[in-house]
């Protein structure tokens, strides 16, 4: 690395090392060792800021939206409308009413499966989806090609982790209604390039969901960059609260589907002959939604604009590297994962020691890391192991977390041999 690399990395560091404070829960002890919470791909810790948005609405505005004239409800309907309103600038979407609040990324693609997919699906049709996808972007597609007769195909992916372009060209065919990829892989760190494949898929007519979960806390998202009709992501990995998630649809589709779900505020007029639908996104939010929820998000992407995602994007590059040098020294490591565009996680396995063993020992060193097979089971079979360990990066992450990683590992190998 040459001086002024190594200038900007230790700038970056002693940046971001000042952001750990907005977050009270890094300064917690874990058996009595500093909690290094390396599990950011399964969940992102809170900065003060979500907490205080989320108490000053219980104890100051709290009340239901969209129905009271009283001042309490006119305060949390605009809290809660200003969120979408952030979200929207967030993903740079076109309108607010392509912004769809709904409990998270799973419940997002449920959504698209069940009302689009219900729809527009029929016997001899096809969605295609990629080996590396979560199963949320898996299992809701087998669920409607269940009862519609579709077929699900699946994009092959090679020994590094990156997604077989020309067998998705040979994939893409007059039969396919839906391609649904995810963008960064939360059990191989994979960047796809989804762009591209978006725009592919698009000139052939076929409609297109982005799983964005693990992206949207590394990288800036323009959903109308990516040209995809469907995008979908969680609060709780961006450092919002947990149970609230975005659906981004182009308001011509999303005006064609019908509701996902029935009862209140999604209807403009109800009576026992026929009911009529409320205007977008309106259509798709049954119920009190979580309005605690939405202000909290709301409230995580204004911190997260303070920072800027490019800053974040690098020096999340710097840890990762850093983190991969450090797997690369051993000789009893694995990595799983090894695309050459790659967000924020390491996943490996260790010869001789189960992941499981591993992480009971990680976490008695007070580092948190996921083991398992990350609701990623086709990827884990594709490269042949039960499970791996994962250690995912958030920006609040220090190379001092690394080391205790590393020093970690270092003790599992005394203990188990
Ligand atoms: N898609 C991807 C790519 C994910 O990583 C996850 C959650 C989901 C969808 C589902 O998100 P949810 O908020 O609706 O649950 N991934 C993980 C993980 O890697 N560890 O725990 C949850």
């Amino acid at each position: 690395m040459n001086a002024g690399a190594l200038v900007s990395r230790s700038t970056l560091a002693q940046e971001f090392a000042a952001r750990r404070v907005d977050f009270p829960i890094l300064a917690r002890e874990v058996h009595g060792k500093p909690l290094a919470y390396l599990d950011n791909a399964a969940t992102a810790q809170k900065p003060r800021a979500v907490i205080d948005a989320v108490r000053r609405y219980y104890e100051s505005q709290n009340s239901n939206i969209h129905r009271g004239v009283h001042t309490l409800s006119e305060e949390a309907t605009t809290a809660y409308e200003r969120a979408r309103d952030q979200v929207r600038d967030f993903l740079h979407a076109a309108d607010r009413r392509e912004i769809v609040f709904v409990r998270g990324t799973t419940e997002a693609i449920n959504l698209v499966a069940q009302s689009w997919g219900s729809e527009h699906l029929g016997p001899g049709d096809e969605v295609l989806v990629s080996t590396m996808e979560h199963h949320a972007n898996i299992v809701p597609w087998q669920l409607v090609c269940e009862r519609t007769g579709a077929r699900l195909r699946v994009i092959p992916i090679d020994d590094d982790g990156d997604v077989d372009l020309e067998a998705f060209e040979r994939l893409l065919c007059e039969r396919t209604r839906l391609f649904a990829i995810v963008q960064v892989s939360n059990a191989l760190g994979t960047v796809n390039p989804v762009a591209e494949m978006v725009a592919r898929a698009r000139a052939r007519g076929i409609v297109t969901l982005v799983d964005g979960a693990q992206a949207v806390p590394h990288m800036q998202v323009d959903v109308r960059a990516l040209g995809c009709d469907f995008y979908a992501f969680s609060g709780h990995k961006l450092f919002g609260p947990t149970g609230i998630g975005v659906l981004y649809g182009r308001a011509e589709l999303l005006d064609a589907m019908p509701p996902y779900q029935g009862g209140g505020d999604m209807i403009r007029m109800v009576s026992f002959e026929k009911s009529l639908w409320n205007d977008l996104p309106y259509k798709f939010e049954a119920g009190t939604p979580n309005i605690a929820g939405t202000i909290g998000l709301g409230a995580a992407l204004e911190y997260v604009a303070g920072i800027g995602l490019d800053s974040i994007g690098a020096w999340e590059a710097e840890l990762l590297e850093y983190a991969t040098a450090r797997a690369h020294e051993r000789g009893d490591l694995r990595l799983i994962g090894t695309a050459r565009h790659k967000a924020s996680v390491l996943s490996f396995v260790m010869d001789r020691i189960h992941p499981h063993d591993l992480g009971t020992i990680l976490d008695r060193e007070g580092v948190a890391i996921r083991t398992g097979h990350h609701c990623a089971m086709p990827v884990m079979e594709r490269y042949g192991v039960p499970a791996t360990a994962r250690a995912s990066f958030a920006f609040y992450n220090t190379f001092a977390e690394i080391d205790a990683l590393f020093a970690g590992l270092d003790k599992a190998r005394q203990l188990l041999g």
